[in-house]
């Protein structure tokens, strides 16, 4: 990983603004997704994509590449826009997100856009994919590494948890999951319909090393994966403290915009806010 300067800093928030603003215009354009978990992530799927993983956007499918799974389907604008910012697509496909036909479908596909490692989309199975792959990348005695994104109402489903009892078992240090822990799902607090605290304390239970960040915090995204790159015979888990929304003040921190698009003013005026946030980045650090 190369090292993060001040300028590096700058350019990475500035990605992560673009990254925002791709995930508002194909949502407004689908008129229907997910956008409280997509922007939350925003920062997080830049860190990844432009300063973390080992991949390179022109060649997909390189044998020795990092993997990186999407487990929450339903949170792929954010994938799709890091992605297309990247290199991978043409940004303008981003306003094909759910057409009849795209490549982009609602939740990801991996048969239709290379570089999606997973099909995702039904919750709480793709740590026990990262799992495999990360046993594969082991058994091979490579030394690519294996990243999953989860949600934290995805540890509601049972799969997950045998998951992170094998991962624990087979000691899976080439292993780095995230939790967008925003604490927020379709209904409500998670913490009102199914409590997962202590969370920490139960992924240490099952032998893992645990990290919290604030995931909004593009530095301390990166101070912490560097972390946890250095964690030996244990998976690493990052629990990434996100903002439901983050970027869009009348999205923050509310609810009900887990699986609903903003309308052409609200994407407007979404718009606005993060055009006025980007020159913050560049007058702050000039
Ligand atoms: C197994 C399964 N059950 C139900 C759903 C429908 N579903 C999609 S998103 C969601 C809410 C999940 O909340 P969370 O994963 O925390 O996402 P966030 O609100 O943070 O985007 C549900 C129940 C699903 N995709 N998979």
């Amino acid at each position: 990983m190369q090292s993060l300067t001040p300028q590096r800093l700058i350019e990475l928030r500035l990605a992560a603004n673009d990254v925002r603003q791709g995930i508002i215009r194909s949502l407004v354009a689908a008129g229907s997704g997910h956008s409280a978990g997509s922007l939350d992530m925003a920062d997080v799927f830049t860190a990844l994509y432009f300063h973390i993983l080992r991949h390179d956007p022109q060649r997909p499918d390189w044998a020795k590449r990092d993997r990186l799974l999407l487990s929450c389907g339903h949170i792929a604008p954010v994938r799709y826009s890091a992605m297309a910012y990247a290199g991978y697509f043409p940004v303008d496909e981003l306003l094909t997100l759910r057409r009849l036909g795209t490549r982009l479908q609602g939740h990801p596909e991996r048969m239709r856009l290379p570089a999606v490692e997973t099909t995702s989309g039904p919750l709480g199975e793709g740590l026990a994919q990262g799992v495999g792959m990360a046993l594969g990348g082991k058994l091979d005695r490579e030394d690519w590494r294996v990243y999953v994104v989860t949600s934290d109402a995805e540890h509601q489903c049972g799969l997950h948890w045998e998951a992170m009892m094998t991962a624990g078992k087979f000691k899976l240090d080439n292993l780095i999951s995230f939790i967008d822990r925003n604490f927020i799902q379709i209904d409500g607090s998670t913490e009102e319909i199914m409590p997962l605290e202590p969370l920490a304390d139960k992924y240490r239970s099952f032998n893992w090393e645990v990290f919290e960040c604030d995931g909004n915090d593009m530095a301390a995204i990166i101070a912490t994966v560097e972390r946890a790159q250095t964690v030996k015979g244990k998976p690493s888990v990052i629990i990434a403290n996100t903002v439901p929304g983050k970027g869009v003040s009348y999205m923050e921190g509310d609810y009900t915009w887990h699986g609903k698009p903003p309308n052409k003013e609200q994407a407007a005026l979404a718009l606005a806010q993060l055009q006025a946030d980007r020159e913050q980045i560049g007058a702050v650090h000039v």
